[in-house]
């Protein structure tokens, strides 16, 4: 095993985790400040999402400096002290690494506006008679071409139109690509998240066929000349490092994992899909549909068989939260936040969990488009009205999908604004802070963050949940059962997707390694681990499952 697969990342969204100045936005001190924190929840990586100088068109995703720190989140001193922070508790740091675009207002775009200029081809220019250059459509519900007055031509966007797309055919975008890997691996970071990373190739600029909503896709979505930019950086920078990638891909299949991660073609480590956000909704966000356990199971299934070692998440910055969508966040709110955790580390693959995800927090609770900061919720929301649906559809679709769902300050107290901030928030804080925060989860011992630091314990500790083949054993819309398999030894999982009693299977035996509802007290916790892993002494399995109840079973 390497060690980023025995590894557990915690992603930051570092605008939402702590503010450190008062100036009601989360900042690189204020991570500093709780490193503690993550270091006893168990966690071992730290993904930032983008700290780099950015106008904040799309909060961070439009970067204009990518060797810099935005004044915001502090200084590069104030990063080097993380770094060496976070080594000290042996906690590593991988960084966002946004390479298909840019922000209009990177030095690079500013020059390409002008025709002669040698950066004009950094980007994908491209005429049109008095119209855009072909139908493509982008990812936020706006077209994709942006024509620009001063030198007459289209600029190609696939996501704002503050975020211009870098141009790959030409040789000098990729060789500054490099410069910029290896100034953040020279300082220490141990890796990236490669944003958006397989789409960046675009091998046509034909009119394309429409396809999930969106048209174009086949001429930019996991091409062969995006093989050919990985395995480049792969040689040239990465193999020269001890680091890894994970790389967020939309649209992919199994088989397109396989091509991206197969350790001999030399390209990412492993990628996040999106297959399974889509059991409530689909990637494109106006899709009405109704969370199904079943889905969720077999697509879950369908990668960890498939697909031989993956980025297992439950949620980050761009999905509404988890409990929210796949649990009851009222009645079973702490019961289902338990269960997928349990359902998070028991998979096959390396866990991400997203700030605030271990203490359970939810859904936004906002009131009105006011409340709502992201370009992307603002552009569906606009495009929406143009489509004529009417505006309390538009309003739940947005309950149901903004990203701002996720980028909520991280709850950390009771006191004013969760103690996120002694300032005003940049958007605001979940009235439910009082009672979903981490200052008091840390205090009980069996809080939802108490259960998330003790799965984290068991999976390192457990060389079945690390290394162990998986078989799905059983798929409902309330139950899914499946196993964990390491030569003779074998674990079943066993979790409850729904509100009432459920009668699993008589045929499923073996005694409960743990189970989500149970209450054992502290220093019980080490005596009860030796006991289990000699096997001696523990429950048998009733066959019924409580509301939202998961158990491991040996
Ligand atoms: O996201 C890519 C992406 O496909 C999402 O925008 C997705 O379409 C949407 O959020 C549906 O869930 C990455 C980043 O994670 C996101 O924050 C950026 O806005 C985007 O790239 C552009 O950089
Ligand atoms: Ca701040």
């Amino acid at each position: 095993m390497q060690w980023w697969q025995d590894s557990v990342v915690y992603q930051i969204y570092p605008r939402s985790f702590q503010d450190s100045n008062g100036d009601g936005i989360g900042d690189i001190q204020g991570i500093i400040s709780r490193l503690d924190d993550l270091q006893d929840l168990g966690v071992s990586v730290l993904w930032l999402s983008p700290v780099y100088p950015s106008p904040n068109a799309d909060y961070g995703y439009d970067i204009s400096n990518y060797v810099g720190i935005h004044p915001d989140f502090g200084t590069m001193d104030d990063m080097d002290v993380l770094l060496s922070e976070a080594k000290k508790r042996n906690i590593k740091i991988i960084m966002d690494l946004v390479i298909n675009h840019t922000s209009d207002e990177h030095p690079w775009f500013k020059e390409s506006k002008n025709p002669k200029s040698p950066y004009r081809d950094y980007y994908i220019w491209k005429q049109g008679k008095n119209k855009a250059p072909n139908n493509w459509t982008g990812f936020f519900g706006e077209p994709c071409w942006e024509f620009d007055r001063e030198s007459g031509e289209y600029y190609l966007h696939l996501f704002a139109k503050n975020q211009p797309d870098l141009n790959y055919q030409n040789p000098k975008v990729l060789a500054e690509v490099k410069k910029i890997m290896r100034f953040w691996l020279d300082k220490g970071v141990a890796g990236f998240r490669c944003d958006v990373i397989n789409v960046l190739h675009k091998s046509s600029f034909k009119d394309g066929k429409r396809r999930f909503f969106l048209k174009g896709m086949e001429y930019y979505i996991s091409q062969e000349g995006c093989h050919d930019i990985l395995q480049e950086l792969r040689r040239e920078v990465l193999d020269g490092y001890d680091c890894f990638t994970v790389g967020e891909t939309v649209f992919v299949s199994p088989k397109d994992a396989h091509l991206f991660c197969a350790p001999e073609r030399k390209e990412l480590n492993m990628l996040f899909s999106f297959e399974h956000m889509e059991t409530d909704q689909f990637l494109v966000k106006w899709f009405k549909r109704k969370f199904s356990a079943k889905r969720l199971a077999m697509v879950l299934a369908k990668w960890q068989t498939e697909v031989a070692w993956n980025a297992n998440y439950l949620e980050n910055h761009d999905q509404p939260r988890s409990v929210s969508r796949f649990g009851n966040d009222q009645l079973y709110w702490e019961e289902s936040a338990k269960l997928l955790a349990l359902l998070l580390f028991t998979l096959r693959g390396t866990p991400f969990v997203y700030q605030g995800q271990e203490i359970g927090m939810t859904n936004f609770d906002f009131s009105s488009m006011e409340d709502i900061r992201d370009v992307e919720s603002k552009n569906i929301y606009a495009l929406t009205k143009k489509m004529g649906f009417s505006s309390k559809a538009r309003w739940r679709m947005m309950q149901k999908t903004s990203r701002d769902n996720a980028r909520t300050p991280v709850q950390w107290s009771n006191a004013r604004q969760g103690g996120f901030t002694t300032g005003e928030s940049w958007i605001r804080v979940n009235a439910n802070y009082a009672k979903i925060n981490m200052h008091s989860q840390k205090e009980d011992e069996f809080s939802v963050r108490s259960f998330y630091k003790r799965m984290i314990k068991l999976r390192k500790q457990n060389a079945v949940l690390k290394e162990g083949s998986f078989e799905l054993v059983k798929a409902t819309n309330s139950l899914m059962v499946f196993k964990r398999v390491l030569g003779k030894d074998s674990l079943t999982i066993a979790l409850n997707f729904s509100s009432k009693k459920r009668r699993v299977d008589t045929a499923l035996q073996g005694s409960v390694l743990l189970s989500t509802y149970e209450r054992v007290q502290g220093d019980q916790v080490q005596a009860q681990a030796q006991a289990q892993a000699q096997a001696v002494k523990a429950d048998s399995f009733s066959g019924t499952l409580r509301p939202w109840e998961a158990v491991i079973l040996r």
